[in-house]
């Protein structure tokens, strides 16, 4: 605590508190509590985000962007980056790691699961609010701060090579999720084709939109803000359609997959888009709802053959059971391929 004391000191003088913030899988978050504020102090992974400059960066872009736009548009607030003391835009450690401060957005939440239709709409609607901020932002400016991100087909090959090397799968969970991949991993190509096709465009994401990256007012419900912008960079807005479909509408329970919120969130999502959606991108919502939970079951389950490397576990199977759930949404939705396809067509003739 001590250091982190230290750490959060190069960029405030005086600190009050420090405590744990959220329950990311990959940096380490904390809410700072100064004597007249608060601000969010995160250290940034370095064995997933090796260059924390080009995050810092992409974050200075994008807020640039947002405060072109006239204020009465601007209904989401992005957080700020803050500067070191010394005016630098991170401060590196004595092991080399690199910590950042960002604006604190006061009197919000975060949500792990949605019990209300109306926070649905709400999500859908800031998703494709953000997607329309950024429509008029050349991806070509930011870095890809995280090559290889969301491109199935790599981490389909990557799985594929560990398991080789991975002893003879003998738990049941184990079990499922290896004969799941092999028989589902045609999926893996469906977006990166299109988009190789020139069906699907690459645009501004933020590539991590799942539902606690949204801040809600604890007091309007309403969502103000959008977090955890690592991961801006050029991509295709199906995979952060699929990423905040698959985090909503996951019944935790059953691992199912809630088609009721789906449609909100769609349907107030496509209210914002519907100007630049193309038939195409229509086209393709379903494979993308397939995708991404598939993508993530690979991921997780790569990762638990390795050791546990990349997401952080508070135990050794824990990224199994992750990837096992992830599955078997996947596996829910292709049983509700008709119904989400319908559900699809309807909102198109809006
Ligand atoms: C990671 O750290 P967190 O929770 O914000 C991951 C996402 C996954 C998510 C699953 C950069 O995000 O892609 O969907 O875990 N982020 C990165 O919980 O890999
Ligand atoms: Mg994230």
């Amino acid at each position: 605590m001590n250091t982190l004391r230290f750490i959060a000191r190069q960029f405030a003088k005086t600190i009050t508190n420090i405590s744990p913030l959220g329950n990311g899988l990959i940096n380490d978050t904390f809410l700072v509590a100064t004597e007249s504020s608060h601000f969010v102090l995160q250290r940034i992974n370095p064995n997933v985000f090796p260059e924390p400059k080009q995050i810092m960066d992409n974050l200075i872009n994008l807020n640039r962007h947002l405060k072109q736009k006239p204020t009465v548009e601007v209904k989401l607030k992005i957080p700020d980056l803050l500067k070191t003391l010394t005016n630098q835009d991170f401060y590196q450690d004595q092991l080399g790691d690199c910590w950042r401060a960002l604006s604190f957005i006061e009197n919000t939440e975060s949500l792990e699961t949605l019990t209300h239709l109306s926070q649905a709409q709400q999500t859908g609607f800031a998703l494709g609010y953000f997607h329309r901020l950024v429509s008029d932002l050349d991806p070509s400016l930011l870095h890809d701060t995280l090559p290889g991100f969301h491109i199935a087909p790599g981490y389909l090959s990557h799985y594929q090579e560990i398991l080789t090397q991975s002893p003879k799968q003998i738990e049941c969970e184990d079990i499922y999720c290896a004969d799941f991949i092999a028989q589902h991993d045609h999926i893996c190509n469906d977006l990166e084709a299109a988009k190789q096709q020139g069906f699907l465009a690459l645009r501004v994401i933020h590539g991590d939109p799942k539902l606690n990256n949204f801040l809600f007012n604890k007091h309007t419900k309403k969502i103000v803000s959008i977090i955890d912008l690592d991961t801006v960079k050029p991509g295709l807005l199906h995979y952060d359609i699929g990423d905040c479909l698959r985090s909503c509408c996951h019944i935790l329970e059953s691992n199912q997959f809630d088609l009721e919120i789906c449609a909100a969130i769609l349907k107030s999502y496509l209210s914002e888009t519907c100007v630049f959606f193309s038939a195409y991108d229509y086209q393709y919502l379903f494979a993308a709802i397939r995708l991404i939970p598939f993508e993530l079951g690979v991921r997780f389950y790569t990762d638990y053959l390795e050791g546990n490397r990349y997401f952080k576990v508070a135990d050794p199977k824990q990224n199994l059971q992750r990837a096992s759930a992830q599955f078997q949404l996947c596996q829910n939705i292709m049983a509700q391929e008709s119904a989400i396809k319908s559900l699809i067509e309807q909102l198109k003739t809006q």
